[in-house]
């Protein structure tokens, strides 16, 4: 008997994002359940020890395992499920989970630039996330790759991490040129593969952009004004 897994989500949250891409390219079906992190319900407060998605219910011969932390999810699925997307090669594998725990870094300081309550500490913010992406674009550059993937040929989880990442300079872009990925050629042209890839596009809602925008501007930080004053001056004749 197969396991019915469910991913219990949040439609913004970019740790979700990353299991539904893995469960996406090895071909698994798995439900998604979307929770109200505000609001968050009984049953999902009694399950998540840290109260965070995103979960992985797993239901085998009437039993039920749930894991949480997304790095966790995504290496069980690597242990229990066909397409593996870690390489085989134990140095490499290393060097890949240790991009992926780069990979959230980067979350971090998003959440960091999103957040900063003044000018000043939004501006360290920038450019402290730019500089990520320069070593981002260092490592990219050095690696002989042949292909378009972090990997070069073979799609791996670092770029099924890295897929969420870019999707929230998309919607920067909207509000504002921040110069995130200014001389950074090679990190651009990945983020147009990650971009292109369907597990990736398919791992949010179509509205993800309106949503993601709407809590950028609720936020009531240096950004949210940064998305006011532009509005504003839409509106203004
Ligand atoms: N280290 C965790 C981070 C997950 C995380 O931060 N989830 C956020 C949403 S994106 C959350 O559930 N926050 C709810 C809360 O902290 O109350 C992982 O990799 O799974």
């Amino acid at each position: 008997m197969t396991d019915k897994l469910i991913l219990v989500s949040h439609p913004l949250c970019p740790y979700v994002q990353r299991a539904a891409i893995s469960l996406a390219e090895k071909g698994v079906p798995f439900e998604r359940v979307d929770i109200d992190l505000a609001n968050k319900p009984a049953w999902f407060r009694a399950i998540s020890p840290l109260g965070k998605v995103p979960l992985l219910r797993v239901q085998r011969n009437g039993e039920e395992t749930v894991i949480f932390e997304s790095a966790v999810i995504l290496e069980f699925l690597e242990e229990t499920q066909a397409n593996p997307l870690h390489p085989a090669d134990p140095y490499a594998r290393a060097r890949h989970r240790a991009w992926i725990e780069f990979g959230s870094a980067v979350l971090n300081a998003i959440g960091r630039f999103y957040s900063a309550s003044t000018e000043a500490g939004f501006l360290a913010e920038n450019s402290a996330l730019s500089s990520m992406f320069d070593r981002l674009e260092a490592e990219l550059a050095d690696t002989e790759r042949n292909g378009p993937w972090f990997a070069g040929e073979r799609f791996s989880l670092v770029d099924a991490v890295h897929g969420p990442v870019f999707r929230y300079l998309d919607v920067f872009d909207r509000i504002s040129d921040f110069g995130i990925l200014d001389g950074k050629p090679f990190v651009r042209a990945w983020r147009q593969a990650l971009r292109d890839r369907p597990s990736i596009g398919n791992a949010v809602a179509p509205d993800y952009p309106q949503r993601l925008h709407a809590f950028l501007q609720a936020k009531g930080s240096e950004l949210s004004t940064i998305i006011q004053r532009n509005d504003l001056a839409i509106a203004l004749p």
